[in-house]
C-alpha cells in the first residue's frame, strides 16, 4: 500500500471532524460540561484547517493557506480553554483567540507573511503546553484518564515544536506539501493519535468523575458532608475487623443533640441544621486520621475509635460535648444554648461487632439523657462473659 501525506493529511481531517461530532454529541447528552463542547469545536476547527491546508497548494490561492494556519492555531487556543474548563478554571476567551488572531494579523502583512507559519506553529505548541500544564496541575483529582490526556497533550505539543524548528531551519518550505518522511509527515501522524486518543480519554475522564460522584454521593450526607449510615456502617465494621486481627482495642463514641426538636421549633430549621453543621465540624476537628464519623441519621452521630481504650474515648467525647456547648451558645445570632449528649463503649470480647457496640453506647446515650442531658456516659459493660447490655433505646 502507498501512503502519500496528502492521504495522511486528508484522513486527518476526516478524524478530527469524527472526533469533534463525538464530543459535541457527548456534550449535547450533558450539557454542563463545556469542556466537551469547547473541545469538539476545536477538534472541528482543526479539521477544517487540515483542509485549508490542503486547498492552499492545490488552488494556488493563499487565502487557503491563511486560513489554516489560523484555523490551525484557533484549535489549540480552545484545546486549552477546554482543559481549563474541564478544571473548573477560568479562560478567558480573549486569551484562547489571540494566536488566531496574531497569525491572521501577521498573514496581511507582506514583511510578515512568510513566518506566519512558524508562528502558527509557536502558538500552537504554547498553548498545548498551557493545557497540559493544568491538566497536571488538577491531577490531585484521582482520575485514570487524566494521565494519557496530560501525555497526549504534552507530546502533541512537543512534536509541534520539532515541526516549529524544521519550518525555521528551512527544511520544510512555506506553501508546499512537504514528504511523508519529514517533520511534517510525524506532525500529521501524530496528530491524528492526538486528536483520537484526547476524544476517548476525555469521555473517559468525564465518565470517571460521573461516577466517582455518584458513589460520593451514595456515601456522603448532603447536610454536612460526612459519612452517611450506610457507609459509616460498613467503613466502621471494617475498621472493627482490622482492630480484632491486631488485637488492638476499639471504642464506639454515640451522640445525639439535646432537645433538638425544641431548637427547630424555636429558631427555624436553617438554625437547626447549622447547628448540625456545627458539631459535626467541631467533632471533625478532633479525629485522628483512622477514626470512622457518621452521622447515624437525624440528629445522631457516631464515631469508631481504632485504638483507643474507653477512658480515652470517654475524655474525647467529653471534649467534643464542651466545645460542642461553647461554640453553639449563639449560632447565626441566636441564642440556641445547644447541648449534645453521649455515650461511649469499648469491644470487650473478640465476636463484638459494630452493631453491639453501638447498642452499648446508645444503652449508655439513654442513660446521660435520663440523667439531665449535656453529658457523656460509659457503657456498662461489666455483664457475664463481658457481654454487652442488651438495652436498646428506642426514642
Ligand atoms: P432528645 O434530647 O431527647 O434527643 O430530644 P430531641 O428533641 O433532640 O429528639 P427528637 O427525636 O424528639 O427530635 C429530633 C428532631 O431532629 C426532630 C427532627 O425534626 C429534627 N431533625 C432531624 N434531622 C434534621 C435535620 O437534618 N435538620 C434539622 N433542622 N432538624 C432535623
Ligand atoms: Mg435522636
Ligand atoms: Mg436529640
Amino acid at each position: 500500500m502507498h501512503l502519500d501525506l496528502p492521504t495522511l493529511v486528508v484522513m486527518g481531517s476526516f478524524v478530527a471532524a469524527c472526533a469533534g461530532a463525538v464530543l459535541l454529541f457527548a456534550w449535547s447528552q450533558n450539557q454542563k460540561i463545556s469542556a466537551l463542547a469547547i473541545w469538539g469545536l476545536a477538534n472541528l476547527a482543526n479539521a477544517a484547517g487540515i483542509l485549508c491546508l490542503m486547498l492552499g497548494p492545490a488552488l494556488h490561492q493563499p487565502v487557503w493557506s491563511i486560513s489554516s494556519r489560523i484555523l490551525l492555531v484557533l484549535a489549540p487556543g480552545l484545546i486549552w480553554k477546554a482543559a481549563r474548563s474541564l478544571d473548573a478554571r477560568s479562560a478567558p476567551l480573549v486569551i484562547a483567540l489571540v494566536g488566531a488572531v496574531v497569525v491572521g494579523l501577521a498573514s496581511g502583512f507582506p514583511g510578515t507573511r512568510d513566518f506566519t507559519g512558524l508562528l502558527s506553529l509557536g502558538a500552537s505548541s504554547a498553548y498545548l503546553l498551557a493545557a497540559a500544564a493544568t491538566l497536571w496541575v488538577g491531577r490531585t483529582e484521582s482520575l485514570a484518564a487524566r494521565w494519557p490526556l496530560i501525555i497526549l497533550t504534552a507530546a502533541h505539543a512537543a512534536v509541534l515544536s520539532i515541526g516549529m524548528l524544521s519550518t525555521f531551519n528551512g527544511s520544510i518550505g512555506q506553501g508546499e506539501i512537504p514528504a511523508l518522511l519529514s517533520a511534517f509527515g510525524l506532525i500529521h501522524f501524530e496528530s491524528i493519535i492526538f486528536t483520537l486518543g484526547t476524544a476517548v480519554f476525555i469521555l473517559a475522564l468525564v465518565k470517571e468523575r460521573n461516577e466517582a460522584a455518584s458513589r460520593m454521593a451514595a456515601n456522603i450526607d448532603p447536610l454536612t458532608g460526612i459519612a452517611n449510615r450506610t457507609a459509616f456502617l460498613e467503613s466502621g465494621e471494617r475498621v472493627i475487623e482490622r482492630c480484632r486481627r491486631d488485637s488492638m482495642p476499639v471504642s464506639v463514641m454515640m451522640f445525639d443533640l439535646d432537645r433538638f426538636k425544641s431548637i427547630n421549633d424555636t429558631h427555624g430549621h436553617a438554625v437547626g441544621d447549622a447547628v448540625i453543621r456545627k458539631f459535626c465540624e467541631l467533632t471533625r476537628a478532633t479525629l485522628r486520621p483512622n477514626d470512622v464519623f457518621g452521622r447515624l441519621g437525624g440528629e445522631e452521630f457516631a464515631v469508631v475509635l481504632p485504638g483507643s481504650g474507653i477512658e480515652a474515648a470517654f475524655v474525647r467525647a467529653e471534649r467534643i460535648s464542651t466545645s460542642f456547648a461553647e461554640g453553639c451558645r449563639f449560632v447565626e445570632g441566636r441564642p440556641v444554648n445547644a447541648t449534645v449528649s453521649g455515650g461511649v463503649s469499648i469491644s470487650i470480647n473478640a465476636e463484638q461487632t459494630l452493631t453491639a457496640l453501638l447498642e452499648s453506647s446508645d444503652a449508655a446515650l439513654y442513660g446521660a439523657k435520663s440523667e439531665g442531658r449535656n453529658r457523656i456516659r460509659r457503657a456498662d459493660q461489666s455483664g457475664p462473659k463481658g457481654d454487652v447490655s442488651t438495652v436498646i433505646r428506642v426514642a
